[in-house]
């Protein structure tokens, strides 16, 4: 059968009725990949999973809540939607916006979003402002703009955002047939966190799954607010999907770990970068570096020990590696270039 897209996929466990204009991109049924060659690399005893939301119409996992955030925006009657964001948020809401012909404002953070990321939201033709700024300042605009005019806000602090995301848990559970052990990911805004645990806890309320996932999110260390219990002023990591220093969904990503005895946590940049590498070379998944915080969680946490033989683990990798050419282009080697002759290519490939 034709896949629908994540709300006519979950209807029944989301906020629409019949009257629900549905604005989708036919986004949500990403590639659930068993991954025993890093598994192999990291601890031969865990069975690994990435969950590749990379894969969605814009190229991240925003396209889950953003289907809902603007099918429920024009189902108001709102013709315009107002975001900030680190890049991918701007990119969902932009084409999500084009599709439904709303107007869309995205305010980020000059200087630090991936160009992919940039394009998308130009292309689109959403109203781009860059702020100068952090990402936190460009939250803070948006929330007061949205509450003075009639512009739908549709960060995650709009429910019907994380709702949407749910679908991500839903599909992690439809694909594993149950539920994994352990569930990592980045944490930002700590949005999908959430909405991750809500997902799992509906599909278990519901008889769905039998038990429950620990939730393990990793900021990122130079921006991990939530690890170190006060708002980071100057969040700086190369991960600049989750440069936040003072998450929106703070909270609720503290309850999400606590509630499934799982943690929030941090790794570096090295760690991150490390990680990023090792998934495109070693099972050819080209992710975001903020994706590969997640791996890199793995990889610190089995390092202390944490699995068990035969442990389910799943990690989101949030976002497309082509959304950031440049990161993957500054850590590779560089192509050689020769004359357009034979010998000159067999020189260079040692034949
Ligand atoms: C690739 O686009 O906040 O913890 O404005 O793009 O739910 O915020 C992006 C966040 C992880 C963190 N991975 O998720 C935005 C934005 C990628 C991301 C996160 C983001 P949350």
């Amino acid at each position: 059968m034709r896949w629908r897209g994540v709300i006519e996929q979950y209807r029944e466990y989301l906020s629409v009725t019949d009257k629900t204009p549905v604005i989708t991109l036919n986004e949500g049924n990403t590639p659930f990949v068993l991954c025993n060659n890093l598994a192999r690399a990291i601890n031969p005893e865990i069975e690994l999973y990435l969950k590749f939301e990379g894969s969605n119409p814009t190229g991240s996992f925003k396209d889950r809540g953003m289907t809902m955030a603007i099918s429920k925006a024009v189902e108001a009657g709102s013709n315009a939607v107002i975001c900030a964001s680190t890049g991918n948020t701007s990119a969902s809401a932009a084409a999500y916006g084009a599709r439904a012909g709303i107007k869309v404002f995205v305010i980020i953070p000059e200087g630090k979003i991936a160009m992919g990321k940039l394009a998308q939201a130009m292309i689109h033709q959403a109203v781009v402002i860059q702020v100068q700024g952090n990402f936190d300042e460009a939250l803070t605009i948006v929330k007061s703009i949205s509450g003075e005019y009639p512009v739908t806000m549709v960060n995650s602090i709009n429910p019907y955002r994380l709702e949407g995301q749910m679908s991500g848990a839903f599909e992690v559970c439809d694909q594993i047939n149950g539920y994994p052990d352990y569930h990592f990911l980045p944490v930002g805004n700590a949005g999908n966190i959430t909405a991750y645990w809500m997902g799992y806890k509906e599909f278990y309320k519901r008889g769905k799954i039998t038990g429950l996932p620990k939730m393990m999110g990793f900021q990122a260390a130079g921006a991990a607010p939530i690890v170190l219990g006060h708002v980071v002023e100057k969040p700086s990591t190369i991960a600049t999907a989750i440069r936040i220093g003072n998450p929106a969904s703070w909270k609720s990503a503290v309850v999400a770990a606590s509630e499934s005895k799982g943690e929030i946590n941090m790794v570096t940049d090295e760690e991150i970068l490390e990680a990023y590498k090792m998934l495109a070379s070693n099972e050819g998944i080209f992710c975001e570096a903020a994706s590969a915080a997640s791996v890199a969680g793995v990889i610190k946490k089995n390092k202390e020990g944490l699995f068990t033989k035969g442990d389910k683990v799943v990690c989101t990798l949030t976002g497309h590696g082509l959304k950031d050419t440049e990161m993957a282009i500054n850590l590779s080697q560089k192509p050689v270039t020769v004359k357009a002759e034979k010998g000159e290519v067999l020189r260079v490939l040692g034949y």
